[in-house]
């Protein structure tokens, strides 16, 4: 294509955004040619980010547990996976993980995103367990949980339905589960990632079960590997047409491959204008996903601040003890303190808004910051511009 060819296919697109016509897979994939300046790409997605999201940008206090990371699976991106007999292999203790729960409540932490190796001698009881144990001592703290691959090893040792699993999740305390494991939906690279784990049909079939039962979910998309834009642009589409039927994923969050530690470590780390298109590339696919988080852990915070012009309008949180990423040679701090992460929010002009995992406002005692409560839905209190 010409110069002149694309200004005018990109204007074609910038109509459908405008009224709010659906993209293509081809629209997608175009948006993806470099050749299409990133500016106008990532303009055209704050307008839509503003559209959705007015002027806010959201951010939870929060922190990680992550109870083992033997796992019978080896998935070729992962730096956090261990073997049992290796010396990095752990296994916490009832003891460990109830002191996360008392720092996290110390902290004033109102999440708790618990996701780990599947240990292949710990029975699907040890993982109800961890649930129930936090639930009953530290009852406040929401439990996002279990990634659909965890859901779908769990079916497995239980031989019972994903529909029992999650319900019996649920009577233990489960709050809602967090987007990962679903790295890349196509099977041409789905197999090359990570052959053996839950396929692309379980992963959705999770979900779908999840949101039918009225749990709420996250989505994720793991890139910079080896998949071209064709494969981004299908996942994005397949999030899309669950949405269309379920409606109960509320963030998508782009996760940028870090090599370090994998077996992919030949390749290079995607670059912060690639991170910057595939965000705002998300915004303007997923017309029906509320919120797009920029993942600061996983940007780094300058990207993730320069996400929030590009279609993002969600930072995560205030993180602890994250290891996946970290693991992977990630350099960002181990955690933010609640003023830094309101000030990265207001330094790109927007407006923090502190969230729980639900995206309801929280509200915190004046006098005592480890006292809170969830008020009112974020849509509700949102102002269009
Ligand atoms: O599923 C693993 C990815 C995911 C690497 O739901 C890697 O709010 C890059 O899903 N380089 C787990 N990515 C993290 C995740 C997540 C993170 C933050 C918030 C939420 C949420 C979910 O991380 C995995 C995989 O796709 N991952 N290893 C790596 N070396």
């Amino acid at each position: 294509m010409n110069s002149q060819e694309i200004t005018a296919r990109f204007r074609e697109i910038r109509d459908k955004v405008e009224s709010e016509e659906r993209l293509s897979l081809d629209d997608g994939i175009f948006l993806y040619d470099p050749a299409v300046p990133l500016q106008e790409v990532g303009e055209l997605a704050n307008f839509v980010r503003e559209r959705k999201n007015g002027n806010v940008a959201y951010f939870n206090i929060n922190t990680h547990l992550n109870p083992t990371n033997v796992c019978v699976y080896r998935c070729r991106f992962c730096a956090f996976r261990s073997d049992l007999r290796d010396p990095k292999g752990y296994v916490m203790s009832d003891e460990q993980i109830l002191a996360r729960g008392q720092e996290a409540t110390e902290n004033g932490c109102t999440e708790m995103h618990i996701v780990g190796g599947l240990h292949h001698q710990k029975p699907y009881e040890w993982y109800r367990h961890i649930i129930e144990l936090l639930t009953e001592h530290y009852p406040k703290i929401h439990l996002k949980a279990w990634t659909a691959v965890e859901i779908n090893w769990f079916e497995f040792q239980t031989k019972k339905s994903i529909e029992w699993v999650l319900q019996d999740m649920r009577d233990a305390g489960l709050g809602s589960m967090p987007g990962g494991g679903a790295e890349i939906f196509h099977p041409e690279v789905r197999d090359q990632l990570c052959e053996h784990k839950a396929n692309t049909h379980a992963w959705l079939d999770i979900h779908r079960t999840a949101h039918e039962i009225g749990l709420r979910t996250n989505c994720t998309m793991l890139y910079g590997h080896v998949e071209k834009a064709f494969h981004r642009i299908d996942h994005l589409l397949r999030l899309r047409d669950l949405q269309d039927q379920t409606g109960g994923f509320q963030v998508f969050i782009p996760l940028a491959f870090h090599p370090e530690n994998t077996k992919l470590s030949d390749i290079k780390k995607p670059s912060a204008l690639m991170d910057l298109r595939t965000m705002a590339i998300s915004r303007l696919m997923l017309d029906n996903v509320q919120h797009i988080k920029a993942y600061w852990i996983m940007l780094g915070i300058e990207t993730a601040q320069t996400a929030l012009a590009y279609g993002a309008d969600d930072i995560d949180g205030t993180v602890r003890h994250e290891l996946i990423y970290h693991d992977a040679g990630a350099t960002t701090p181990e955690c933010l303190t609640v003023d830094s992460i309101r000030q990265l929010i207001t330094e790109a002009g927007r407006e923090p808004i502190e969230r729980d995992t639900v995206y309801r406002r929280i509200h915190r005692d004046e006098n005592d910051f480890t006292q809170w409560e969830s008020g009112e839905s974020v849509e509700s209190s949102l102002i269009h511009p």
